[in-house]
């Protein structure tokens, strides 16, 4: 018992406690070296953020790990459909504005903030430094990819973030991966692509639907959204069709359409035939279904990497706009 004590006393003795997280001393160096935080700043974020149990348990079974089959159904429902619909109506000059000055179709504006937060309703309740250190420091071994390097380096763009627009930041919440706001931005991505569309001088992506919404189509058009152009389109695969062509992790487009249907892939739409394009297989329940994917495609893989959540937001989005037409 006295030596514990000595040992605590000691331990409070040491400079930042450096200890409170497993490699939390190299961490601290890292974002005094190379990104200018001070020492006894990130120190006191460290020592705030607790491990979070249920956010190692959430990171275990995502979403997107489902068969399409059973991920459509979370996001292609008449809750999400008519809350995009209410949604663009009550907001329609901000959409519309929106739309038109960042290049990007209102449909998939709204149905992103749809699948990301129904509509700014469900944002988050993790604190985002809770979220950001359990995953930094003790993201589960068993997953096939470490990505706790990810997390960590999140984790010093949010304590940037924190100082550029006075956040603060062990108040802050959001997701268990410590995406905020009604878009459900990253600490990188925030700092990066987040506008100030309200004019107040501050990004605000919780209390200004203004900022928020002109967030994600600033976002997509700096990842290469084209409008007008498609995103993807049902395609058939016939007997013997090329299993190499069919597009794992990387959606970028790589072959044309020509290319792919000579292998076996071919799109209902009349296309170009040199129009580069890539094949996404989705599991149905008892069979698979292809769809040709193309650049616009791509680029909601860079808001989050999952071609299930891409294929979610284009069918949500063309749902939303057909009703919206029809009505
Ligand atoms: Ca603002």
């Amino acid at each position: 018992m006295k030596r514990l004590l000595v040992y605590l006393l000691l331990l409070a003795a040491v400079p930042g406690a450096a200890s409170v997280h497993p490699g939390a001393e190299e961490f601290t160096r890292r974002a005094v070296e190379e990104f200018g935080l001070k020492a006894t700043q990130v120190e006191a974020v460290l020592a705030d953020a607790t491990y979070q149990q249920s956010i190692v348990d959430a990171i275990r079974r995502p979403a997107e790990s489902k068969p399409w089959h059973e991920y459509r159904p979370i996001f292609l429902n008449e809750r999400r459909i008519d809350g995009g619909i209410r949604f663009w109506r009550e907001h329609a000059e901000l959409v519309d504005a929106v739309a038109e000055r960042f290049g990007v179709e209102p449909q998939i504006i709204v149905a992103i903030i749809g699948v990301e937060t129904l509509y700014g309703r469900i944002t988050g309740s993790y604190r985002v430094i809770d979220a950001l250190a359990t995953l930094g420091f003790y993201y589960p071994d068993e997953l096939s990819r470490d990505r706790s390097a990810f997390f960590a380096g999140e984790l010093i763009q949010f304590m940037l973030l924190g100082q550029e627009e006075q956040l603060p930041l062990g108040e802050v919440r959001g997701s268990y991966a410590g995406a905020m706001g009604i878009g459900q931005f990253i600490p990188s991505s925030y700092r990066a692509y987040a506008v100030d569309f309200d004019g107040n001088g501050r990004r605000d992506l919780w209390q200004s639907l203004p900022d928020a919404v002109a967030s994600v189509a600033n976002y997509l058009h700096r990842h290469g959204w084209q409008p007008g152009e498609p995103v993807g389109e049902p395609a058939v695969a016939r007997a013997g069709a090329d299993p190499a062509l069919v597009a794992s992790r990387n959606y970028k487009p790589a072959h044309t359409l020509e290319a792919l249907a000579h292998g076996g892939y071919s799109a209902a739409a009349p296309l170009e035939p040199d129009r580069l394009a890539a094949v996404l297989r989705l599991e149905e329940e008892d069979r698979h279904a292809y769809w040709l994917t193309f650049d616009n495609f791509y680029v909601i893989t860079r808001y989050n990497r999952s071609p299930l959540y891409a294929m979610a937001v284009l069918q949500l989005s063309e749902e939303i706009a057909r009703r919206m037409r029809r009505s």
